[in-house]
């Protein structure tokens, strides 16, 4: 279990990057009070908890993927009713941009289905051209680009890039059962060139894709035992879309979610963690939990990548009933101690 002098260190924010499988497995079977309260406690020591980061994600190559992600509608190895489209146009990118901005988003997400970028051809000059034009507004820029060499990272951070988003999506074990195409090593090796070229990590995962409740616990170590953490940890909510492998999967109890969350909150105490996927398949009160639990960030918008997402009007009309706000941007964690991690767990 915990240790008082592991729960004195992540209340002050000295982050742990040793875990052991079953010292989460603890923290994650806590009965749900007891995990719910920890998360919070953890989460007030470091963040303004009524606040929320609002990220807005735009497709900017989609569909035609050579990857074969059972999860994913974009995977060329799979025939979903996606209509593909080439390298958007500037215009219409920047077009988001300014919408995202003006409903409250600080973050613009830019994602493409591609396994790595192209190194030939101007699909490559054309999202460092994106890049600079949307760091102008005044936007933290985050890509998702897939696989890059460190000339790319190098070459995305210098253009403006704050984030990148790669994810490890499952345990090692059961990635072989999601994705054929590329190996669990290769995304490690990926998230190394993007902190050696300076740019923060956004790295997570998926639930709901049939794996264990081990395997969610096994992702959570992997994330955990990065050094540092990943600044932002999406936590995704499997879309179950037509034609994908997926596409019959059962729904996952939603407190495995929950539970989810709120471990990756007291493993990393500092990320943040983002409500991802799924949204648009829960409820408000689910999203309320998941609040409590110690997310703190959301995709706002009326579109992910590809599938549907609450829009920008529900979200903040969600907030609002909660007595939460949108972060204002720049913003920084905050040091807000009020009641100590010790007293919550015991
Ligand atoms: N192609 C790049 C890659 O795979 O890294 C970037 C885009 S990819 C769509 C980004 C992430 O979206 C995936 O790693 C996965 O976690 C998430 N994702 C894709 N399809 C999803 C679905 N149906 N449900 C939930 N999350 C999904
Ligand atoms: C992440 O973890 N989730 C986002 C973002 N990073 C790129 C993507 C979710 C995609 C959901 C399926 C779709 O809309 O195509
Ligand atoms: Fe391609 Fe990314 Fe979708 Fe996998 S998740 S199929 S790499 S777009």
């Amino acid at each position: 279990m915990l240790t008082s002098i592991d729960l004195q260190k992540l209340e002050e924010g000295t982050p742990l990057y040793q875990w052991q499988e079953d010292t989460i497995r603890e923290i994650f079977e806590l009965p749900f009070p007891r995990l719910i309260h920890l998360a919070q406690t953890i989460a007030s020591c470091h963040f303004a908890t009524d606040q929320v980061q609002l990220c807005t994600l735009h497709s900017v190559k989609t569909g035609g993927c050579k990857e074969d992600c059972a999860y994913c509608p974009q995977s060329a190895h799979h025939q979903t009713n996606l209509e593909g489209q080439g390298f958007a146009d500037l215009e219409d990118i920047l077009k988001a941009a300014k919408a995202a901005k003006e409903s409250g988003s600080t973050r613009f997400c830019m994602g493409a289905a591609w396994r790595s970028p192209p190194t030939k051809g101007e699909s490559f000059e054309k999202i460092l051209e994106a890049v600079r034009s949307v760091s102008e507004m005044g936007l933290e820029v985050c890509t998702t680009l897939g696989m890059l060499t460190f000339e790319q990272a190098k070459a995305l951070r210098e253009a403006g890039v704050h984030a990148y988003n790669h994810n490890l999506d499952t345990s090692r074990d059961y990635y072989e059962k999601i994705i054929s195409t590329r190996t669990y090593d290769e995304r490690l090796e990926t998230l190394k060139q993007v902190r050696k070229a300076g740019m923060s990590v956004c790295c997570g995962g998926i639930v709901g894709m049939g794996e264990s409740r081990d395997d969610r616990i096994r992702l959570l170590r992997e994330l955990a035992c990065l050094q540092p953490h990943p600044e932002s940890v999406p936590i995704n909510l499997l879309v179950r879309v037509a034609g994908t492998p997926l596409e019959e999967e059962k729904p996952l109890d939603i407190f495995e979610l929950v539970r989810t969350i709120a471990t990756a909150r007291i493993l990393m105490p500092m990320s943040r963690i983002r409500l991802s996927a799924g949204r648009e398949a829960m409820s408000d009160e689910a999203q309320a939990l998941c609040f409590l639990a110690g997310a703190n960030s959301l995709f706002t918008g009326e579109k992910l990548l590809t599938t549907k997402n609450p829009g920008f009007d529900h979200d903040l009309n969600l907030l609002e009933r909660l007595g939460m706000t949108p972060t204002a941007q720049p913003e920084k964690p905050m040091a807000l101690a009020s009641r100590s991690a010790q007293e919550a767990i015991h």
